[in-house]
């Protein structure tokens, strides 16, 4: 059937082994954060905070460092590819010691990277700026408090020097991303102070300069939070013209912007004049920005332009969405196969054709054919590509899913 529907594919001048090579190279940064709704392992006990709310209490949550290596490894083996890990400083190994986030070491990260090096896999790291009573008052980087912005600006600091160690330890990069809560929950009275103030701080954090082959920059804007619905320091706008003067990575998660606004279309302006993109490929719902990603329009919308704007070489495609309503370790690689899906139906669109179609005002044929190519058989491409990889197909995912659920996290409670 493959070789079959790899000739179809030809007739329409795609190149179905390119686009499986492709999709082998091109990883996907899990977020360890799915498999504890966003806990953590400092002990401190501190809820979830800063607009950050999971929802659900479904079974057999990680409760260590081991359980989430587990499941992670569970989650690996069900997604085709080479992938990576997405960790928050707050998943550090800090031995059931109090360990402040501006005394983060590497030490208390290296089993991390000693397992992600037993699994062949690259590390993302995040400095945590939320769930700490320094956090409380809704401002961290951006604070008008000189102690608490030292607190977040030590942290972050550190962060980097991790990132950059991670990077330089496993051969890979290591994308170390910015992301902060600060906001008000009404309308500000001066909006502009705290944007100075991040900026500042901004360029306090990032003043060392580390190998980018070891560790790369982003930044992370969002539109608003739970409590921070006024008013977002970190606004687009702000990152976008922090990231260009400073060209540091931009971070665009789908979930952060108007529910009308797409994140798509922003892809081709934004690599204009930011040398790197990182993508949080989420799915917003209402309020909530982390909904379990899905083979839908707007993630579809995001693959695609990364393919059309030979966008791919310049982005990291990470993952943030956490849902504690339903098998976490089902959300992690429902939500993962889902982006990857969207990713191959983009490389295996008739680009030259569509160019073509457009470029010569043939909008006609340019509709026939994206209509065309939705009802092309790229499943079949795609359960190759889990068969060389030796992961489930489509029709085993659940089976495995429920198997783990069985004989592991049923033991958990
Ligand atoms: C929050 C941001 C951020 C976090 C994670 C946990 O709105 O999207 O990326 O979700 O860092
Ligand atoms: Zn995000």
């Amino acid at each position: 059937m493959y070789e079959q529907v790899k000739n179809t594919y030809a007739e329409i001048g795609v190149d179905v082994e390119k686009a499986l090579e492709t999709m082998a190279n091109t990883p996907i940064s899990l977020h360890c954060w799915q498999g504890d709704d966003v806990g953590g392992f400092e002990g401190s006990g501190i809820e979830l905070g800063s607009g950050l709310a999971v929802t659900g209490n479904f079974p057999g949550k990680a409760r260590s460092i081991d359980e989430l290596k587990q499941d992670l490894e569970q989650v690996l083996s069900i997604l085709p590819g080479n992938h990576r890990l997405n960790l928050h400083a707050m998943y550090g190994d800090f031995g059931g010691k109090k360990v402040d986030r501006d005394e983060i070491e590497i030490a208390h990260f290296q089993g991390w990277i000693d397992w992600a090096k037993e699994q062949g896999i690259g590390m993302d790291f995040n400095p945590s700026c939320f769930s700490h009573p320094k956090a409380d008052d809704g401002f961290t980087l951006s604070s008008l408090d000189k102690g608490i912005r030292d607190f977040w600006i030590e942290h972050c600091k550190r962060t980097r020097i991790i990132g950059a160690e991670m990077g330089k330890q496993l051969g890979s990069a290591c994308v170390t991303n910015i992301w902060i809560p600060d906001g008000l929950k009404d309308q500000p009275a001066d909006r502009l102070v705290y944007r100075k103030q991040l900026s500042e701080s901004l360029d306090e954090v990032l003043a060392e300069k580390l190998n980018p082959a070891h560790n790369i920059d982003a930044i992370e804007c969002k539109l608003f939070g739970i409590g921070s619905e006024s008013y977002v320091v970190g606004s687009h706008e702000f990152y976008l013209g922090y990231a260009t003067k400073n060209q540091t990575a931009l971070c665009l998660d789908a979930g952060h912007f108007h529910p009308t606004e797409s994140l798509a279309d922003k892809i081709s302006s934004v690599l204009m004049y930011v040398p790197e993109l990182l993508l949080h490929v989420s799915r917003g719902v209402r309020w909530d920005s982390d909904h379990v990603v899905l083979l839908d329009d707007a993630t579809q919308g995001i693959m695609q332009e990364l393919v059309r704007c030979d966008a791919l070489p310049r982005t990291h495609i990470g993952l943030d969405f956490f849902d504690a309503s339903i098998n976490r370790i089902g959300a992690w690689a429902i939500g993962t196969r889902a982006a990857q899906k969207c990713l191959l139906l983009a490389l295996l669109e008739p680009r030259g054709l569509l160019r073509e179609a457009e470029l010569s005002g043939d909008y006609t044929s340019r509709l026939a054919l994206l209509e065309m190519n939705k009802a092309l058989p790229w499943s079949v491409v795609w359960e190759e590509f889990c068969q060389r990889n030796d992961v489930p197909g489509e029709l085993e995912v659940l089976a495995t899913v429920k198997d783990y659920e069985k004989s592991v996290l049923s033991g958990r409670d």
